[in-house]
């Protein structure tokens, strides 16, 4: 079993997408661990996107992710990272493939509407960063129906 860290970013928020998208990851099996609503800090978008510090695009990634809610989520199942990555599509919304979220909701690069931890050390570290309090621990009855 995997957790990954999954978050609606301001565009999906502002879009009212919000609905949508927690069911497509509800319905297909995974199992909600963590969520809360946050204005995120400078710091911790900063802390997020340490990865991309160097490249172009960083300081407009960090100013737009700071510019309203976002809805933080934990997921967890069987490669719930790689199952994660494929409800989401491809990072430019007009190349991602129809049936993920990015390929029937979104347009563009920057506003890709959603992250997914893109990796199982991305994700510890991501979770921690959202998620200092910790996960609910839990394993929901329906589950006993996902996997055989
Ligand atoms: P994330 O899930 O947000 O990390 O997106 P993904 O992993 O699909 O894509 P990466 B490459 O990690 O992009 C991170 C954010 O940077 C934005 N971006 C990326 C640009 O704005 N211009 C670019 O040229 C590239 C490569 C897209 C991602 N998020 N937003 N918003
Ligand atoms: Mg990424």
């Amino acid at each position: 079993m995997q957790t990954t860290y999954v978050m609606v970013k301001p565009d999906g928020v502002q879009r009212g997408l919000v609905g949508q998208i927690i069911t497509r990851f509800e319905s297909k099996g995974l199992r909600l661990v963590g969520l809360k609503s946050i204005i995120p800090s400078r710091e911790l978008v900063e802390a997020h996107y340490a990865v991309h510090k160097e490249r172009p695009f960083y300081d407009g990634l960090v100013k737009f992710v700071t510019s309203g809610p976002v809805v933080a989520m934990a997921w967890t199942g069987l490669d719930a990272i790689s199952v994660s990555r494929n409800i989401i599509g491809a990072t430019n919304g007009r190349e991602a493939a129809m049936g993920t979220i990015r390929g029937d909701f979104g347009m563009d690069v920057g506003y890709n509407l959603i992250h997914g931890s893109d990796g199982e050390e991305t994700a510890a570290f991501e979770l921690g960063l959202w998620f200092p309090e910790g996960l609910n621990n839990w394993v929901p009855l329906r589950e006993t129906w996902v996997y055989e």
